[in-house]
């Protein structure tokens, strides 16, 4: 499982989480509860013009950028509960050389050409152009959105060559650039398109959004795209040839190749030596699935496994589920928009945590996941979902529930038998609660999967309510004690399918309920109680947001 690998050149927001890193997460914890054997690969993307332009904006060195930033992601991702086997940097060494083998390997299969070619070039800041270092306006005539990046059209998600941009501008300098003549080595990714187009095909289980983008970008035609740079920063080319100093790959040739870095590193990590990547890696029993934003989606599921394809070692990717963009919308303001940095419209990860705890967050962005077209992230919507959801439903079942067992049966778990009818229906719809879940889950529908969670949540609280154990435990006290095994094993079935999105929550239910968090698994077995067990103290499970 992997996450795209975030650019080492600014902090985390709440688009990047709700894009790629939560839905990985959601789905690792839901295997690793099944007892699968996963690795959970991500780390930072250190090279390409975005970190180079911010080392320039600081004037240091763009290590100094990556280190920073590779730290900070890590802190937020470890604050979120966003829990990687291997966290990694693909400025690391490991990085450098398998990316330069990975190169010659495709260079050997012929399918990497060397071309003479015009680029872009700053005449007052004597350097080349690549990538983000120009912008204009998007040279597809169905699109022709202004602010288009060097590599790629944020309006409409595909790659330009900056030569197509209209009235480019030096983002360095905000000269107009000259032209000027230098080589690069091109991947022939036309003489992949048929294998493409068919393996495309296949993946027929694939979000049709991806699928589709996908498969009209083959069917449009690929053309030779250059995986070099005039650039200092990056993996060196790894040829002899005098036309390679002074050029490094393509950010988006090494960036992916770092998943199979990363993994390497882990398994070494572990005692295991760097061939044990090869069980990851190169057997068609693995499954490999990336997750990302959909702006990655032309090179996770085109250009990455047409380098793979090409490379000829690995396994190509099983599953790419892209999420869509969130937008936000601020109180007050007209309409929603973007989440920027440049706009300062972001609500960054660290500051998020510095007043909030994780688990309202990973429900919220659960709730509003951008799965299959753009949502909104609005700051007071995420204070009522918070109070009028998470701790007036669930929060307050498990309190009711956590309170009577306390006061009226000893903190034990009755040891009535369950018999009445309205006992038994509560008992069989938690029972059916984790295979339910986990038909949406295995189709990496987690907004559905919060949304059936939080209808059992409901149905419970409709539950204690129609029992009225304030009322049986004056009259017939066993028939409280009934009502309260019966909420007592609610909770605990909530709190076992509840780890995958709310984990920290999770974990308080198991300690409430006397348990292992570990002892866990999905079967309703294993969260099933045998009456007698001595329950934990009793916890808040969220906190009221005071708007
Ligand atoms: N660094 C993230 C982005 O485009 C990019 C992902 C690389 S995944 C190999 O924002
Ligand atoms: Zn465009």
């Amino acid at each position: 499982m992997t996450a795209g690998l975030p650019y080492a050149n600014g902090n985390l927001h709440v688009g990047h989480i709700a894009g790629a890193y939560l839905p990985a997460d959601i789905y690792v914890r839901y295997l690793r509860a099944c007892g699968r054997d996963v690795a959970f690969i991500c780390g930072s993307d250190d090279h390409g013009v975005p970190v180079l332009l911010r080392a320039r904006k600081e004037d240091v060195e763009p290590q100094i950028v990556v280190d920073r930033f590779y730290a900070q992601h890590r802190t937020d991702f470890a604050g979120l509960g966003i829990e990687f086997d291997f966290y990694g940097q693909t400025s690391s060494p490991e990085h450098h050389e398998i990316s330069q083998e990975f190169f010659r390997k495709v260079l050997e299969a012929g399918l990497l050409v060397k071309k003479s070619t015009e680029q872009l070039y700053d005449d007052g800041m004597e350097m080349f152009l690549p990538d983000r270092y120009v912008q204009g306006t998007c040279p597809h005539s169905d699109c022709g959105q202004p602010g288009a990046l060097g590599d790629q059209c944020e309006s409409c998600g595909r790659t330009v060559d900056p030569m197509e941009l209209a009235d480019p501008v030096s983002v360095l300098s905000g000269n107009r650039p000259v032209v000027r003549e230098t080589s690069h080595w091109f991947f022939k990714l036309p003489e992949l398109s048929s294998f493409l187009e068919t393996w495309l095909e296949g993946h027929d289980e694939w979000r049709s959004a991806v699928r589709n983008f996908a498969l009209g970008l083959v069917r449009e035609g690929l053309v030779e795209r250059s995986m070099t740079r005039d650039l200092e920063w990056g993996v060196p080319v790894p040829i002899e040839d005098a036309g390679a100093s002074g050029k490094v790959l393509y950010v988006w040739f090494d960036a992916p190749i770092g998943y199979v870095t990363f993994t390497s590193q882990w398994c070494q990590e572990q005692g295991k030596g760097g061939d044990e990547v090869g069980k990851w890696w190169k057997d068609s029993d693995t499954r490999i699935v990336h997750f990302i934003g959909e702006d990655n989606t032309i090179f996770h599921a085109v250009i990455w496994p047409a380098m793979l394809k090409a490379e000829g070692s690995y396994c190509l990717p099983d599953q790419v589920v892209a999420n869509s963009f969130l937008n936000i919308h601020w109180p007050g303001e007209s309409e929603e928009q973007k989440i920027s940095k440049s706009r300062g419209t972001a609500v960054w990860i660290k500051d998020f945590l510095s007043e909030n705890d994780p688990d309202p967050l990973r429900y919220y962005l659960t709730a509003i996941a951008p799965e299959n077209q753009r949502t909104t992230y609005k700051p007071e919507e995420f204070i009522s979902r918070n109070n009028d959801e998470l701790v007036a439903t669930l929060g307050n079942f498990v309190h009711r529930t956590m309170t009577f067992a306390h006061k009226y049966c000893g903190g034990v778990v009755p040891e009535e038998e369950i018999s009445s009818e309205a006992d038994l229906d509560q008992i069989a719809s938690v029972e059916r609660l984790p295979e339910r879940l986990s038909e949406e889950i295995e189709q990496f529908r987690f907004k559905s999967t919060l949304q059936l969670l939080m209808a059992e949540a409901r149905r419970a609280n409709q539950y204690f309510d129609a029992s009225a154990p304030w009322k049986t435990r004056k009259e017939d006290l066993s028939t409280c004690r009934r009502t309260i095994r019966a909420c007592l094993q609610t909770v605990s079935v909530l709190g076992m399918v509840m780890s995958p999105i709310l984990p920290f929550a999770s974990a308080r239910i198991a300690r409430m309920l006397g348990r292992e968090e570990s002892s866990w698994g999905w079967e309703y077995s294993s969260a099933s109680l045998k009456g007698g067990e001595i329950l934990g103290e009793a916890e808040l499970l969220f906190r009221k947001i005071d708007v």
